[in-house]
């Protein structure tokens, strides 16, 4: 999804009474009229004014923002860094002005959809500067400064400098304890030099939450769910009590399997596992280390990397297959825009922020036949990894055409988490069967029965392992924003919730500057978590609603809704309504509840539970 959405232009209906009893509560306390209309009593009619003429602003600044953004994001230099600032600061003045402005409408019984539109714009912006001289610059200085930090980060290793990529793919592939090390901490020393810049921008963006009505920013955060704030905090740790059993088998029999590899000392088998020796870079999903605790079964295994390259599937390949899904459920082409204007891999002469995007530029002025410009930016690698997450940015792009036609307010996710599941829930029909439909894999090489543990075991590997890690970041967030951790506390806070949630640790006492958060795009992207927690729910429960509609009668991980267009069309129906209503009736709109509920994935993966329970029955589980 866009990366540096400043602007919080998705509207929430804080005033639909049946979810939101406590809406006044939330709601900002009034505040002293300001813009034209000043002098005089608002009215219907002055507000509905007031929501066109903020409507035209906001798409002239996104324009320019996105635009700026995305030349800045794609080649980083001091001379970008300055005009991203600028137009960035240019985003949190307007933000901050409408948001008071708007607030001059609050004793006003408004119709519902002037209500939701009014209350994302009081909501502001997920970074709000306060409304004082030099503070939206500032912000936008350390936010800018921050992403292009983290996007030219590299560490030399060996004597050569090497970027992510190249480190991530080191922390994928050796099973030399010592190098995974070397290499977990190398990285991690390109943030120390955030961490100033970090906590004062905390400092700057609670004070303009207070200014909007929340506690802090935090709070502000938890406001956009069309619910009160504390009771989202209930909702996210519902959904991790109902998925958790089954990560603390999975974190059992991976530790166990790790200590066959590695032995007592570096995996001693009371303790949480070394972070560096789960195959990722954050140790947020594990699918690299399933050689080492994969079923000891005959069972066929289907490498996705291989058949890529067997198949002798290039980048843009790759995107090409990932879009036909999407067509095969009956979405148009992408446009032609698209394929011009990505960035599909890393160039070789500049620096880029290679973390995966999607991105929509709605130009206001340009013809009718150019005005829908999607576009992604990764640096694609040829895995099974980076297949996915080609699905994934797509997912982006196709929910951003289908809701095109919504007024700038809701040109968004029904929730974030929607936004962030939708190419997920894609990804989960990638199964063997499908594999054979794109010829990708022959027929005669699709494992059969006996070989589910070991696919439940790959897609649990990524999809249950992330569970904990997608819920503490923002835990660890609200915490700073709350200051319930000091700027001194941010790095033990960090990793005493790594532990707490994902049972992972440092491999060796950290240093006393280090400011780990900061080697994790999103603390310094500046990109709210707590999405893609809820897209990890929330895609099996997609997945499981399509299933049914496609009329599938086999286990949930067996089926694929490759070609189905019944499915397609009421994906499209969900998906075109952006976010013109409260979450629950678009999530009503496809799987016929509304609520998000963890049963889905817990159903998905049972067969593996049942064996995990098993291999587990005589080692002691815990941290
Ligand atoms: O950041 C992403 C996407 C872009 S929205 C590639 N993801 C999270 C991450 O990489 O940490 C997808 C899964 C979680
Ligand atoms: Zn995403």
């Amino acid at each position: 999804m866009k990366k540096f959405l400043y602007l919080a232009v998705a509207g929430t209906a804080l005033l639909t009474a049946a979810c939101q009893p406590d809406a006044k509560t939330e709601a900002p306390e009034s505040t002293p009229v300001v813009a034209e209309v000043k002098s005089t009593e608002p009215t219907v009619q002055t507000a509905k004014e007031f929501l066109e003429k903020s409507e035209i602003e906001i798409k002239e600044l996104l324009y320019r923002l996105y635009i700026t953004q995305w030349i800045n994001s794609n080649f980083i230099t001091k001379d970008t860094d300055l005009l991203a600032a600028k137009v960035g600061e240019e985003a949190g003045l307007l933000s901050t002005r409408l948001a008071n402005e708007a607030k001059q409408f609050n004793n006003l019984k408004l119709p519902a959809d002037m209500a939701r539109k009014m209350d994302g714009l009081k909501r502001g912006s997920n970074f709000p500067a306060p409304d004082k001289p030099g503070a939206a610059k500032e912000l936008s200085r350390i936010m800018t400064e921050l992403n292009s930090s983290y996007g030219k980060g590299s560490f030399v290793y060996n004597g050569k400098e090497l970027a992510l990529g190249e480190l991530s793919k080191i922390i994928a592939t050796s099973r030399d304890p010592e190098e995974l090390q070397a290499v977990w901490e190398g990285w991690r020393t390109i943030s120390p030099p955030m961490k100033n810049d970090y906590a004062k921008m905390v400092k700057i963006i609670n004070e303009g939450s207070k200014e909007l009505g929340y506690a802090d920013t935090g709070v502000l955060w938890k406001a956009g769910y069309d619910m009160p704030a504390d009771d989202f905090t209930k909702e996210a740790d519902r959904l991790w009590t109902q998925v958790k059993p089954l990560y603390d088998e999975l974190h059992c029999h991976v530790r166990a399997k790790l200590n066959d590899q590695y032995g007592d000392e570096v995996v001693p088998l009371d303790q949480p596992i070394r972070a560096d020796l789960l195959g990722n870079m954050w140790a947020q999903s594990w699918g690299n280390v399933y050689d080492l605790v994969k079923p000891e079964s005959d069972a066929p295994t289907v490498d996705i990397t291989e058949l890529l390259a067997k198949a002798e599937y290039d980048e843009m390949k790759m995107v090409k297959v990932g879009e036909n899904f999407f067509t095969s459920l009956g979405f148009e082409p992408l446009p032609k825009s698209f394929w011009k204007r990505s960035l599909f891999t890393k160039p070789a002469d500049r620096e880029v922020v290679c973390h995966a995007s999607a991105w929509d530029f709605d130009n206001p002025d340009a013809k009718p036949d150019e005005k829908f410009d999607i576009r992604i930016k990764m640096c694609i690698e040829k895995t099974g990894e980076d297949f996915k997450t080609i699905h994934h940015e797509l997912g982006h792009n196709f929910y951003q055409r289908a809701y095109k036609n919504q007024p700038v307010f809701y040109k968004d996710g029904a929730n974030d988490g929607f936004h962030e599941a939708i190419g997920d829930m894609i990804s989960l029909s990638i199964t063997p069967d499908y594999l054979v439909q794109i010829g990708l894999l022959d027929a005669a090489d699709v494992p059969d029965a006996s070989a589910d543990i070991n696919l439940l075991m790959q897609q649990a590997l990524d999809k249950v392992a992330f569970l904990p890690f997608g819920i503490m970041i923002d835990k660890w967030r609200w915490n700073v924003f709350n200051g319930e951790y000091s700027p001194s506390e941010y790095n033990s806070g960090w990793w005493e919730l790594r532990d707490f949630y994902q049972g992972v640790r440092p491999p060796a006492e950290r240093p006393a500057d280090a400011f780990d958060p900061g080697a994790k795009f999103h603390i310094p992207g500046n990109t709210p978590y707590m999405r893609y927690f809820l897209a990890h729910i929330l895609q099996f429960q997609f997945h499981k609603a399509a299933c049914d509609i496609a009329g599938n009668e086999g286990p949930l991980h067996r089926c694929s809704i490759y070609g189905n267009k019944e499915v397609g069309k009421r994906f499209d129906d969900m998906m075109r309504m952006g976010s013109s209503k409260p979450w629950p009736e678009a999530l009503e709109a496809f799987t016929g509840t509304q609520n998000m509920d963890g049963s889905a994935i817990i159903e998905y993966f049972a067969p593996l539970q049942t064996y995990l329970k098993e291999q587990n029955k005589d080692r002691k589980c815990g941290w």
